[in-house]
């Protein structure tokens, strides 16, 4: 029997198994390209007339506009609904992550990346995470062969305790391979473009997903060389051309590498613009409301999919969809199956991408803001359920958002979400509060539901670079960096930023003071962590020094004390690696060998009579010392003893 005979007889079967196999017979690629803080009216296919999008435009032209596709309002929680496809509250991922905190996406989430993986992908993360910055949270760690990016927000920058510069960390892997100041960050886009590049055009045997999220265009706004003052609307503009330049990079390496036909590009921003920034934000034109918020300006996104000859050119899709159902489509057109536990809210969207059918998998969508849920959708309707805000950092607070009572509005007649038509609408207000409680006793409202799945958590954070540390007490010390502390003045509950605190990496130092304790317990000062650092302390009557050299390891040296008398004390980490400590009224106390020198500067604050953070030893006790400190100082180096 030849081929044109059985595909003359049976087109019908060869349709049919093509359309519910080819998935798995012949797996596309994915490029998922992530913008932050983009707004709904920024680009030319969704009307801007400012900023020039020529190929973006042509993306739309040649494949479809998802005019009704949703995020979560802020950054770390949409990317949680991207990697996982949950809402952002069922992963406990409800605000933003900062550097050097303990949570994280949870490692035991199944990411897409691991699902892709597992089914022969080959992974790469290129851009900004923001699901936590401790190795266990990294992309490597969470399904990526491979990342090239900037970890968290091109906001939270630190000052580096090497050369004082405001940096960002630039990590390729899970190891910082630059720090990037304001001139560095000027090169992001353009550097990432050349890694997904780079990426795309790889040759290989298995097919790829390139997860591509953009550090632009996030305050503060740093356009490449080539593109500052080039748009007709500021830097803002600039950085939105910047983008649409990569976008043509890419579609110019897919076409090159003949990979064209088999990848679907899709291209959308992780949340509304950030408009209380004014210039430096962008628009969210025609919605209402902006990032952080959940009224459509915070969350709708301008969503562009491309796969040439499956997607059809020109088409638009006003379903409603959003970015938990990345997860799901990619693996069902991998050919894969997502288990139905842990449970999932993304649904298959291929129908939709394909043009099998216009209609919304999603039962209703629900506007989650924090752990709060604001409004829920179902068709043209929605409905508010609390007050909501016009946007982060925006003081107006227009009187017909305040209500307490259930607002409801049809986006087909109103896409600007003004007009409360719930009085008129008894039966869809009813219809939609019982899809809300619903899902409140699912993932919750406020408090935490049963459907809830913890973030993932590690008891030792460190920043990923040696960097001063922003957040400060009211008691820190606001010294310049290397400013001298002046000990004269210490008493207890003082605190010294990292950047003044006493520079003992890789040094010997001596600690001397004089004490008088009203309690057998306590922490008399602290300097460092979990990971390095080091603490003098009473415990149970007997004096501890103890030090943390970059180890799990604790090394300590005691000495016997009489309470309520005052001693003076010394304390001593020699270069030969001897730590010591004596007291005047019992002589000298133990002698401990073999201690490594602290190999970097302790990123946490000296703190006189408590520890504020993680304890360098988590034998110290907890509560804060009652007692006079005097004569306080750490002398380093030379000038140390022995
Ligand atoms: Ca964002």
């Amino acid at each position: 029997m030849s081929a044109r005979y059985l595909f003359g007889l049976f087109p019908f079967l060869f349709l049919f198994l093509a359309k519910s196999a080819s998935a798995a017979s012949h797996q596309p690629n994915f490029v998922l390209i992530f913008i932050d803080d983009m707004g709904y009216g920024d680009i030319g296919p969704y009307g801007s007339k400012l900023n020039r999008t020529p190929h973006l435009d042509r993306m739309a032209e040649e494949g479809m506009l998802l005019t009704s596709f949703y995020a979560a309002p802020v950054c770390s929680a949409s990317r949680a609904q991207v990697m996982t496809g949950s809402y952002a509250p069922r992963v406990s991922v409800p605000g933003v992550f900062f550097p050097a905190g303990p949570k994280g996406l949870n490692p035991k989430e199944n990411t897409v990346a691991e699902l892709l993986k597992e089914a022969g992908y080959a992974t790469m993360c290129v851009g900004k995470w923001h699901l936590g910055d401790q190795p266990e949270f990294l992309p490597t760690n969470h399904g990526f062969d491979h990342y090239y990016g900037i970890p968290y927000s091109n906001d939270m920058n630190r000052r580096s305790l090497k050369d004082g510069r405001n940096v960002c960390p630039l990590l390729r892997d899970d190891k910082v391979e630059e720090l990037l100041d304001g001139e560095g960050q000027t090169r992001v886009t353009e550097q990432y473009t050349k890694e997904a590049v780079k990426f795309i055009k790889a040759k290989r045997d298995k097919p790829f997903f390139l997860y591509f999220a953009h550090t632009a265009v996030h305050v503060p706004i740093f356009p490449g060389k080539r593109f500052q003052g080039k748009s007709k609307n500021g830097r803002y503009g600039d950085w939105i051309e910047e983008i649409d330049w990569s976008v043509g990079e890419l579609m110019k390496a897919l076409k090159a590498s003949g990979a064209d036909e088999d990848t679907l590009v899709v291209f959308t921003s992780d949340n509304g613009p950030w408009a209380s920034k004014g210039s430096d934000g962008g628009v969210a034109t025609p919605l209402r409301g902006s990032k952080g918020g959940t009224l459509e300006g915070g969350v709708r996104e301008p969503t562009i999919a491309r796969w040439p000859g499956k997607i059809a050119k020109g088409s638009r899709c006003d379903a409603v969809a959003g970015n938990i159902d990345f997860l799901p489509t990619f693996v069902s057109l991998a050919g894969g199956k997502v288990s139905a536990e842990p449970k999932i809210d993304g649904r298959d969207i291929s129908g939709l991408l394909l043009g099998w059918t216009t209609k919304s998998p999603h039962e209703a969508w629900f506007y989650y803001k924090g752990t709060q849920l604001k409004a829920v959708r179902q068709g043209p309707w929605k409905l508010a359920l609390s007050p909501q805000s016009l946007g982060m950092g925006i003081k107006e607070r227009p009187q017909d958002l305040l209500g307490k009572e259930v607002r409801l509005y049809n986006l087909d007649e109103e896409i600007g979400e003004v007009t409360n038509v719930a009085a008129e609408n008894p039966e869809v207000v009813g219809r939609l509060q019982a899809l809300a409680e619903t899902m409140r006793a699912d993932i919750g409202d406020g408090k935490t539901g049963p459907g809830v799945r913890p973030a993932g958590q590690v008891d030792n954070p460190v920043m990923l670079y040696p960097a001063e540390e922003r957040r400060r007490g009211k008691n820190v010390k606001k010294a310049q960096a290397g400013k001298p502390v002046d000990w004269d003045l210490l008493k207890v509950g003082d605190v010294i930023a990292p950047a003044s605190a006493p520079r003992i990496s890789g040094q010997a130092f001596s600690i001397r003071c004089t004490v008088s304790s009203a309690t057998p317990d306590g922490v008399l000062l602290a300097h460092g962590g979990s990971a390095v650092g080091y603490a003098i302390y009473l415990k149970d009557g007997e004096l501890v020094f103890a030090v943390r050299s970059g180890t799990s390891a604790v090394h300590r040296a005691r000495a016997k004390v009489r309470l309520n008398r005052e001693m003076q004390i010394q304390a001593d980490l020699s270069k030969k690696g001897t730590l010591m400590i004596s007291t005047s009224h019992a002589g000298e106390g133990e002698m401990i060998n073999g201690v490594k020198l602290i190999n970097r500067h302790p990123q946490e604050d000296f703190c006189v009579g408590h520890d504020n953070k993680n304890p360098v030893d988590p034998e110290a006790p907890r509560a804060r010392w009652k007692g006079v400190i005097q004569d306080l100082k750490v002398t380093v180096g030379n000038a140390a003893k022995k």
